[in-house]
């Protein structure tokens, strides 16, 4: 019993069962960045596993505290029995725990790891995330391969170590670069720490800008940061200073489509390569883990972690997909 409407060019389905409506499994997604492309793969897998399993996706884009705390109130008011979060801060975890259990919503959270009062991770909150320190370490050895072929007079290089330490996952993952590039041998001296005040492009550039401008003695540049828009920012800044492919050994991590953007340009830019996480596994795998505990009481693992993938100009296509 369909019928179809001009007007909105929409489907309308008549005569349905009401009662399916109110009886849907409505799961919420809340991420902190809905801008980063990181974010909106996670949603588009999550939205297979909805549409594949027949649940409401409730994607939601929250970036502060205020933002997350209301949003949980309206995913318990639309009859929500769960959510998915990568929170805007770490430190909003035992809030958001305490608003789940008091809406009694099922909760797990991705990417970032939720911080207890006393300062330790929440290890009772189910939890997808990365391998941080380890695909850091990837991270840095490439860095190091790179840094072997360019042939570069070590004293002329300098290294902009990225961070944005408030954040554990990103902390752990330029420290792992950084570990390997000094165990190849980089000199101490030309690592420049690099603190972002914003986990974006614009955080990345700014600092990377006043770092490049005191240093004006160095003549190529390694570059790592916790993700890619704490790389690319800095390859930009390079670029404003004259700094280009053949001058800059950039490695990111996420993988997704700012890093793709990167490869397909005509010219090779100072972004060389990128870890690629699994966006499938953080959107699709925590939206099922979810469904299935809400739908058969099964419980996901307390905690998961994944991996990456060396991504560069040369296997981005096969890798895309
Ligand atoms: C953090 C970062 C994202 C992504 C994710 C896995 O949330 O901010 O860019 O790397 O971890």
């Amino acid at each position: 019993m369909l019928s179809f409407s001009n007007s909105t060019d929409a489907w309308w389905v008549f005569g349905g069962d009401d009662s399916k409506g109110q009886d849907k499994v409505k799961i919420g997604f809340l991420v902190k960045q809905p801008e980063e492309s990181w974010f909106q793969d996670e949603w588009k897998y999550a939205q297979q596993a909805a549409d594949e399993l027949g649940f409401e996706l409730i994607k939601i884009g929250a970036s502060s505290g205020e933002e997350v705390l209301s949003a949980i109130d309206n995913l318990a008011a639309q009859g929500a029995q769960g959510f998915v979060i990568c929170t805007p801060d770490v430190k909003l975890g035992p809030a958001i725990a305490a608003k789940a259990k008091l809406n009694d919503l099922k909760l797990i959270s991705v990417d970032d790891r939720f911080v207890g009062s006393n300062g330790k991770l929440m290890e009772d909150v189910h939890h997808v995330g990365i391998s941080a320190y380890n695909i850091g370490k990837l991270s840095g050895k490439t860095l190091a391969e790179q840094l072997k072929v360019r042939g570069w007079d070590l004293e002329k290089v300098g290294y902009l170590k990225m961070t944005y330490d408030q954040l554990p996952t990103i902390a752990e993952r330029t420290y792992g670069a950084t570990d390997v590039l000094l165990d190849s041998g980089f000199p101490e001296a030309n690592v420049f720490e690099t603190p972002m005040r914003t986990l974006d492009t614009e955080g990345s550039f700014d600092a990377a800008n006043s770092a490049i401008t005191k240093n004006s003695d160095i003549e190529h540049w390694l570059i790592a940061g916790g993700n890619d828009v704490s790389v690319i920012g800095a390859v930009r800044a390079l670029e404003g200073q004259g700094f280009n492919a053949t001058d800059v050994i950039g490695v990111g991590i996420n993988g997704s489509n700012f890093a793709i953007n990167e490869f397909e340009k005509d010219e090779a830019t100072g972004f060389y390569a990128t870890i690629k996480l699994s966006a499938k596994a953080h959107g699709y795998e925590t939206a099922t883990m979810m469904y299935n505990w809400i739908t058969n009481g099964e419980e996901p693992p307390k905690v998961t972690w994944t991996s990456g993938t060396l991504m560069n100009r040369a296997n981005y296509q096969e890798l895309m997909n």
